[in-house]
């Protein structure tokens, strides 16, 4: 069995638990923030059996999409000087999924 994280858009997660749940996989949605953004995201706990991790892996791919959200950024160019919010762009992907190995399972 694996333990597969997954940490996806808010925007796209409650769909893909929908989708996830749909064909009789379990998961367990955590609220997160990421660090660089210090924004929302979500983080999907699945225990899968192996044979199946590609086909949950699937699913994920094709409900989450990559998107292009703008960060403001303190820049300084001399010392002494007023820092400039200066406006970036960044890509958020889709997801970035963990598959671990798990030693055991058990449910009481
Ligand atoms: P954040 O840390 O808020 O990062 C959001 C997006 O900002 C990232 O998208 C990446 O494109 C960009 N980014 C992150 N750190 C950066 C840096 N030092 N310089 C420039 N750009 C940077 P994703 O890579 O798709 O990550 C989306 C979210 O997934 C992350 O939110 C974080 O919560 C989580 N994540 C991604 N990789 C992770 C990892 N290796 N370990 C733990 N969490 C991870």
């Amino acid at each position: 069995m694996k333990l597969i994280v997954s940490i996806v858009q808010d925007v796209d997660s409650d769909n893909l638990v929908e989708e996830i749940t749909k064909v009789g996989f379990r998961v367990t949605k955590i609220s997160s923030t990421g660090g660089f953004l210090k924004s929302g995201n979500s983080t999907l706990l699945s225990g899968i059996e192996d044979e199946d991790v590609e086909d949950y892996l699937n699913i994920i791919r094709n409900n989450c999409k990559t998107r292009e959200v703008t960060k403001t950024i303190q820049t300084i160019n001399i010392p002494g000087q007023a820092m400039i919010p200066t406006p970036i762009q960044v890509k958020v992907g889709g997801a970035s999924a963990f598959v671990i190995n798990v030693e055991k399972f058990k449910k009481y």
